[in-house]
């Protein structure tokens, strides 16, 4: 155990701290945040989701996940920082109330929470689920190789004992089953699909499973272009944006490439700080430049959803 505090945003919180927030937090905020299990891990841990808006009839969503990869400690973070800002400016920041006002955004704090708990327990750098399958004695499939999209056809493993193992099928994760049902059963709802990751310093989008484009490529990559510039306005941090085959490498069974065929038509990965000085192991003194910054893209792609 590398530490047993109280929760904080500015550092890198523990799993048992991050349940008990998302609790204090919905029940602090009663007008705002609701939250639900929208399933259970491998080693059976409930998985948490915080639905953040003001109450209204038939509001469009966006959607949020963190934690898809364990080591990734600046992704659940983030996802901790946004739900602070928008409680803690809802009613005082202009663009913040909006947003609430009009749309719901769903927030998933930690996905592959087993995993996230093993980073802190044992082994730092683990990056899949912490799931077994019959035949092969090597543990986890990783999440984001997991999704029915090109599933297991290129830049993924089918061999258990690597760190791309797409898995024994599409969705064989109780993680990942349980994030793609809840999208399937809000597709009315939900209008962009964002998952955070790191690290790169990149803003990606479909498609990562194939050398082609998306329907809508060259809005996306406007957006994409001028989130960055928001995101950069801030500490001056670079980020490159572009679709995933060739702006980062091509993978099969990526997250946003499935929700980008469920119909979302738009879908991102973030790749946070840094590019590779701290890489997965970035600093807690980074935690409040980089959500920041973070955040202003955020912002910028809910408010361009909520105009199309
Ligand atoms: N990068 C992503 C990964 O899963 C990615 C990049 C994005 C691949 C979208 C496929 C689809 O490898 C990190 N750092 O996890
Ligand atoms: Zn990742």
């Amino acid at each position: 155990r590398v530490r047993a505090t109280g929760h904080s945003y500015e550092k890198y919180n523990e799993w048992e701290t991050i349940e008990a927030w998302t609790q204090q937090v919905a029940t602090e905020n009663p007008a705002l945040i609701s939250r639900s299990v929208i399933g259970t891990t491998f080693e059976g841990r409930d998985i948490y989701l915080l639905k953040v808006g003001k109450a209204g009839q038939n509001k469009p969503a966006i959607f949020i996940d963190c934690g898809l990869h364990a080591r990734e400690w600046i992704s659940p973070a983030f996802c901790q920082w946004f739900v602070r800002e928008a409680v803690s400016t809802y009613g005082s920041e202009t663009q913040i109330t909006e947003l609430l006002n009009k749309l719901d955004f769903y927030i998933l704090p930690v996905l592959n929470i087993d995993g996230y708990v093993y980073t802190w327990t044992k082994s730092r750098l683990w990056r899949k689920t912490r799931s077994t399958h019959a035949g092969s004695s090597c543990v986890g499939t990783d999440p984001n190789r997991n999704f029915d999209a090109g599933w297991c056809e290129t830049g993924a493993s089918g061999n258990p004992c690597d760190e791309t193992y797409c898995g024994p099928a599409a969705e064989s994760e109780k993680e990942t089953k349980a994030l793609a049902d809840f999208i399937r059963n809000n597709l009315s709802s939900i209008k962009a699909y964002l998952t955070i990751h790191s690290y790169s310093q990149m803003l990606i989008y479909p498609y990562s499973y194939a050398y082609k484009l998306g329907e809508n490529n060259d809005e996306l990559n406007a957006l994409a272009k001028a989130a960055v510039k928001e995101l950069t306005s801030l500490h001056g941090t670079k980020y490159t944006y572009g679709p995933g085959a060739t702006t980062i490498y091509l993978a099969a069974g990526g997250s946003d490439d499935w929700a980008y065929d469920q119909g979302i038509r738009y879908a991102f990965t973030f790749e946070l700080r840094d590019t590779g000085r701290y890489g997965f192991v970035l600093p807690e003194s980074q935690i409040q430049a980089t959500c920041e910054e973070t955040l202003l893209a955020i912002k910028y792609i809910a408010s361009y959803v909520l105009e199309h």
